[in-house]
């Protein structure tokens, strides 16, 4: 057996005890036999520093850096004087701003595209959704009645434009938000102005010896966060789908047993859809087709991943191989022909794991090069030019294949493409498309609320399983799931975005589930599109009867297996917004604290909504309810909602019935 390559002293793995998806453990084992080392590996020899995970270092000037401790957090300060609140909330306050200026650094690029694409600079990408355009602009006080398409997208650029270089007055989506929600931010002044504007100043204020109150820090963050989830995400979100269409539900195929052994399987990783929209051109040109028999393919396989493929499998129907924990593991099967990436989420050990199995690793943004990958810059002015290379590198790769191949035969089933614009439609049916039925469904007591299970998969945890066991508990007790990112693959490899799922379903959610033929878990895109999830919530305020701002309605977030400071940044626009938030894994914060109480409590007395946290997805789903429950309460609608228990034998009897199914 040749020598591990990678790091020494290792903690040996077992693949059933790190993950739930079973195509990820087998290929764990098989990476275990090729000498193959991951991040599940890694994660296990490399034991997480816990003075950082408290939060409880500063290294933001040459004075320190201070540890302070964790067990007497008041019992020390740094050199300079700053406080366990002043260290805690600075740090915070970075991964905040890192994570909004991912999203928004996306936004942006993607009104880049846009406006070079109306300008007549960039022939290959279209306006594809019209009605999406005059909607958006309309939304935002732009004129579209008996313009042409071309005006309203120039003016709805150069407004958009704003949301990240205005240094004075609101955002233009500040617009969609409900008034009441508006009026607190307002108060607080917590309105973002421009996201670049933002930003900058929060990297300003956690400067050494700038802003040392722990409440004024947590302001910035509030406002550099909205500048992600109603500007610079928003924007991704809007912009993708005015230039390639608005999701509608599809039925799509996630696992690994999607790659196939006797194409060119080609993965594309990372988050911007414009990249795997042209390698869907060139993957599909006649001439490469024929280039791929001649080498002796069946054809050309396109496969999606991560975020990157949470956008094209909405949109498109394309296959999903898996989520972030999956990343290194797809290319243990051998039969990756070429692997190509853009921007986040992308860990540079795929380097390395590629090189051991001749899979070329392709970097193709300019933000984004890898130590050991190839770069080919993606030039949207000229984007086949790129994606066609990728796909003759891939060709060539297939052709010399070496590697033992073993795809896992896995394939799962889901409906996902759940955009707001089709729940309205939806729910509402053609001629009566709005959230009415929603709002019914919710106050008659069917529906106990909604919740939005997001986020990232994470070596610290059991890959998919807290994702998995926080849905289940939840749709059992009636409250209906919005999912984007690698959240909602994992449930799609669960199996519970099909409609057949509803019966897993309390008798409530199952019975509307059952009208309506939609899954209890609906897939709605990639982490940008979690700016959805605030329309939606937008749209069930103005609707009526839930109360008159976000923070009334009985909805919760959780991220239960978060890693990146964009989960960070998330997680603050949905408290900033007024959403109860329940992260997993860990929380950079020592409890007791008052940054902690500030977070974990005091927003809401602001009229915001708070951080929760616990590792465990049955206390997460029982905190999510028991808020849920409260807002019903305040709303007056608790009453409705008795009709709908059920006993654990009933529960154990609808189990049975779906194993069976
Ligand atoms: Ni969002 Fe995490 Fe990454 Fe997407 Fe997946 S890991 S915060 S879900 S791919 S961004
Ligand atoms: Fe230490 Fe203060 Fe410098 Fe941070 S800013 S490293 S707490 S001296």
């Amino acid at each position: 057996m040749e020598e591990k390559k990678g790091i020494s002293k290792k903690k040996e793995i077992t693949p059933k005890d790190v993950t739930i998806c079973d195509a990820t453990a087998q290929m764990l084992e098989k990476a275990k036999r090729d000498g193959v080392e991951t991040a599940f590996d890694r994660a296990a020899s490399m034991k997480a520093c816990p003075i950082g995970a408290d939060s409880a270092c500063c290294k933001h000037c040459g004075m320190g850096p201070c540890r302070l401790n964790s067990r007497d957090p008041y019992g020390k300060v740094g050199v300079c004087g700053a406080t366990i609140d002043t260290i805690m909330s600075r740090n915070f306050a970075r991964m905040v701003a890192a994570g909004g200026a991912a999203h928004t650094d996306h936004g942006m690029s993607m009104l880049d595209l846009f406006r070079e694409v109306v300008n007549g600079n960039i022939t290959d990408y279209k306006i594809k959704d019209t009605q999406k355009l005059e909607e958006v602009a309309a939304s935002i006080g732009i004129e579209v009645e008996g313009r042409e398409t071309n005006d309203i997208a120039m003016d709805l650029y150069k407004e958009l434009e704003r949301t990240y270089t205005q240094v004075e007055g609101e955002i233009p989506f500040a617009k969609r938000v409900p008034e009441k929600t508006l009026e607190t931010w307002r108060k607080l002044g917590i309105v973002p102005r421009g996201a670049m504007r933002e930003i900058m100043e929060l990297m300003h204020r956690s400067h050494m010896g700038v802003d040392q109150h722990y409440e004024n820090i947590t302001k910035q963050c509030s406002r550099t966060a909205l500048a992600d989830g109603w500007g610079g995400s928003m924007v991704a979100t809007e912009i993708s789908d005015i230039l390639f269409g608005t999701p509608s539900p599809v039925s799509i195929e996630v696992n690994m047993g999607v790659l196939k052994e006797d194409e060119v399987n080609i993965i594309v990783h990372g988050h911007e859809p414009n990249l795997f929209e042209s390698m869907l051109v060139s993957s599909k040109e006649p001439s490469l087709v024929e280039a791929a028999q001649k080498a002796g393919a069946k054809g050309i396989n396109l496969v999606g991943m991560c975020c990157s493929g949470a956008e094209m499998l909405v949109r498109h129907g394309i296959p999903h191989a898996g989520n972030f924990m999956s990343t290194e593991t797809i290319l243990v099967t051998g039969a990756v022909d070429a692997m190509t990436v853009d921007v986040q989420c992308i860990k540079q050990g795929l380097a390395k794991v590629a090189e051991c199995y001749s899979t070329p690793l392709i970097t193709t943004n300019p933000r984004c090069h890898i130590e050991g990958a190839q770069h080919i810059e993606f030039n949207e002015h000229n984007p086949t030019s790129c994606t066609d290379e990728i796909v003759i590198k891939a060709i060539s790769r297939f052709k010399n294949r070496t590697s033992e191949i073993e795809i896992p035969r896995i394939k799962n089933i889901g409906v996902h493409g759940f955009s707001h614009e089709y729940i309205n439609y939806m729910l509402g049916g053609t001629f009566r498309g709005s959230y009415t039925p929603l709002n019914d469904n919710i106050i008659n007591g069917r529906i106990r609320g909604v919740a939005g299970v997001v986020g990232c998969t994470n070596p610290r945890v059991k890959q998919d399983w807290v994702h998995v066991e926080l849905v289940k508990e939840l749709i059992k007790n009636d409250v209906l799931v919005l999912q984007t990112g690698c959240s909602q693959i994992a449930l799609a490899k669960a199996g519970l975005t099909t409609p057949e799922a509803a019966i897993l379903a309390g008798p409530g959610l199952h019975e509307v589930c059952e009208t309506v033929g939609m899954p209890p878990v609906l897939g709605i895109g990639s982490c940008v599109d979690n700016s959805r999830i605030l329309i939606a919530a937008s749209a069930m305020v103005k609707e009526g009867g839930l109360g008159h701002s976000i923070a009334d309605l009985p909805v919760a977030g959780a991220a239960p297996e978060w890693m990146s400071e964009k989960a960070i940044c998330i997680g603050q626009y949905f408290v900033a917004s007024g959403v109860f938030t329940v992260f997993g894994v860990t929380f950079p914060i020592i409890e007791e604290t008052k940054f902690h109480k500030l977070l974990f409590e005091g927003l809401e007395k602001q009229g915001l909504g708070k951080w929760g946290f616990t590792a465990d997805p049955y206390e997460m789903a029982r905190m999510m309810i028991a808020h849920i429950d409260k807002k019903r309460k305040e709303l007056g609608i608790d009453k409705a909602r008795e009709r709908v228990l059920m006993d654990m034998a009933d529960r154990r009897e609808m189990e049975a019935k779906y194993q069976q199914a």
